[in-house]
């Protein structure tokens, strides 16, 4: 191997997506028998992923009905089933160390792995629950890992109150647990501050969406 493949192959590793231990998630009970774990810079290498993803992923408009018409919801989505080969095996990984921490606790496996591209700050998800199948009615958990820059996800109580703040970006993990989904809503605001692109993978048990 020549100087410049070492020197190459080195740089590849530092900058390969790592995850680190989960040691360090911190969970904040919000109420209402809602909480989220937060684990900031969970994956190393986080741009090579997000690189990565923006390009490989077959990245499709949300189209949404909305007042009787259908409209273009500003992001790009993509969506993996249970069946589906994830787009890095870093994913893989990711989703099975969660599926491994989480056993007790949620009682079933992380599946399917929701992307959402958010492209600057014009980009943006409204307020809502993952109350599409059964985070309507059972506490369920969604794992997000955010790779690219940070946005802000807020959180409040469904029947409204206090909106708690957690910027993610860059290999940052939360995980929405509990009655999250029906008790309280989440979104992800426009930011009018120049915003670079996020990525954000959500991991979630069959049947939750
Ligand atoms: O971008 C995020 O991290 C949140 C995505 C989200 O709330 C959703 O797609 O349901």
């Amino acid at each position: 191997m020549t100087a410049h493949h070492l020197q190459g192959s080195l740089f590849d590793q530092a900058d390969a997506p790592r995850l680190g231990p989960l040691d360090g998630l911190r969970r904040t009970t919000l109420g209402a028998g809602a909480w989220i774990d937060v684990l900031p810079g969970w994956l190393t290498g986080s741009d090579t992923l997000f690189e990565h993803l923006a390009v490989e992923v077959p990245w499709q408009a949300e189209r949404r009905t909305m007042y009787d018409s259908v409209v273009d919801v500003p992001r790009l989505l993509a969506f993996y089933g249970a069946d589906d080969d994830l787009p890095h095996p870093v994913l893989e990984e990711a989703r099975r160390t969660l599926s491994a921490h989480y056993a007790d606790e949620l009682g079933e496996p992380f599946v399917t792995a929701g992307l959402c591209h958010y492209r600057d700050g014009r980009d943006s998800v409204a307020w809502h629950g993952d109350r599409i199948g059964r985070g309507a009615r059972l506490d369920t958990m969604v794992a997000i890992l955010s790779v690219g820059s940070p946005r802000d996800l807020l959180l409040r109580p469904a029947g409204g109150g206090e909106t708690v703040r957690r910027p993610l970006g860059h290999g940052d993990l939360i995980v929405m647990g509990g009655s999250c989904q029906r008790t309280w809503e989440h979104c992800v605001p426009k930011s009018t501050r120049a915003a670079g692109p996020r990525i954000s993978v959500q991991f979630r048990p069959r049947g939750v969406r």
